[in-house]
């Protein structure tokens, strides 16, 4: 703006002005400070206060405005009272670890305009299991938080809304999880156990194993297997380590027992059959088992094993040592022990069929 002062005269005085004068006149710098609520949940409300300093003049009732790259505000602007204003941010998704929130005055003709930021935490929900794997039936405790309140929470099973009662939810603030889940029927392998509050969910995985628990008695002792298996239906593989324990069938006493680890990689069969010997204390008996993967049912047999030349696999010259000997009966040069793997004293199309139904099992010893 320019000043110039001006003499007009009179009868004695011709008029005169000054030199103009420039006098710059700033606009006010306002400064906005905005605080908003943080860490929240995805879907649950942060309350963004702002309050503008350095203006002046008629800046109550102007209106800052708010933006955010993902969700949503209860109003994306506020009316200035006394300074100040607030709005509510929502974010919508927990994938989203955080937000950057921004406030903007538009200034006026005594005001420069200004903005800030602001960084809200979204919280990612959680889910913890209190078993990670283990049988179908089993019943798995789950807790978690950082859900949002005031909402049912539902949980799935492999995408399959479980049918037994939701979680309960605590009214106050974050949701703290803590239900159960009774694992229903499903194929061995790695299943996903999701919880929603219906704007965030988490998953997590729960495997089921194939279990193995058998006894038989054999000539005089009792044996036992069991444990269980991994399955990892992505290599098609099973692991797991099985306890063998032989005892005196009348004494109870223990005769042998042993820990054998198996691996298997079953490619594309259905079935998976393998044979433990207790090669310990040089008894020729064993377990013999053979299990379905996609169903995770299993049986055991109890007899002398069925690698019968005991070359570490069960094939056609186990079976041609078993014809070789068919007919012998225990107490005749024609008879072997080990060809008589039922262990009734003949050698017959019961040996010969255990021999058959393990065919290319795979042996432990
Ligand atoms: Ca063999
Ligand atoms: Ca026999």
């Amino acid at each position: 703006m320019f000043i110039e002062a001006f003499y007009s005269g009179d009868a004695n005085n011709t008029g005169s002005s000054s030199n103009s004068t420039l006098i710059n006149i700033n606009t006010q710098q306002s400064s906005i400070g905005l605080v908003c609520a943080s860490p929240i949940s995805a879907g649950f409300g942060s309350t963004c206060n702002i309050a503008i300093s350095g203006a002046f003049g008629r800046v109550d009732g102007e209106r800052i405005s708010f933006s955010a790259d993902l969700g949503t505000f209860d109003k994306t602007t506020c009316s200035l009272s006394s300074s100040a204003c607030s709005v509510d941010y929502y974010p919508t998704s927990a994938a989203d670890f955080f937000e950057i929130v921004t406030a903007t005055y538009g200034g006026d003709s005594n005001n420069t305009g200004s903005s800030a930021s602001a960084l809200v935490i979204i919280t990612q929900p959680y889910m913890i299991l209190s078993s990670r794997s283990g049988e179908v039936g089993t019943i798995v405790t789950v807790t978690g938080g950082d859900l949002l309140p005031s909402q049912s929470l539902t949980l799935t099973y492999d995408g399959l809304t479980l049918g037994q009662p939701t979680c309960a939810t605590d009214s106050s603030g974050l949701v703290s999880p803590d239900c159960a889940v009774i694992v229903p029927s499903s194929s061995p392998g790695v299943h996903t156990v999701t919880i929603s509050d219906g704007t965030n969910s988490v998953s997590s995985f729960f495997a089921i194993n194939i279990v193995i628990d058998a006894s038989n008695d054999f000539a005089g002792l009792r044996a036992s297997i069991g444990g269980n298996f991994t399955v990892d239906t992505g290599l098609n593989q099973l692991a797991g380590i099985l306890f063998l324990e032989a005892n005196n069938d009348t004494t109870g006493a223990s005769i042998s027992s042993k820990n054998v680890a198996v691996s298997i990689a079953y490619g594309t069969s259905t079935r998976v059959a393998f044979t433990l010997g207790f090669a310990d204390g040089g008894y020729g008996f064993g377990f013999s088992c053979e299990m379905t993967i996609a169903g995770g049912s299993f049986q055991c047999l109890l007899s002398r094993g069925p690698d019968v030349n005991g070359d570490g696999s069960v094939n056609i010259l186990d079976l041609a040592q078993i014809a070789y000997y068919f007919g012998g009966v225990q107490g005749s040069p024609g008879y072997i022990q080990q060809g008589d793997l039922n262990g009734d004293g003949v050698i017959n199309i019961q040996d010969l069929a255990i021999v058959a139904f393990f065919f290319k099992a795979q042996v432990y010893s």
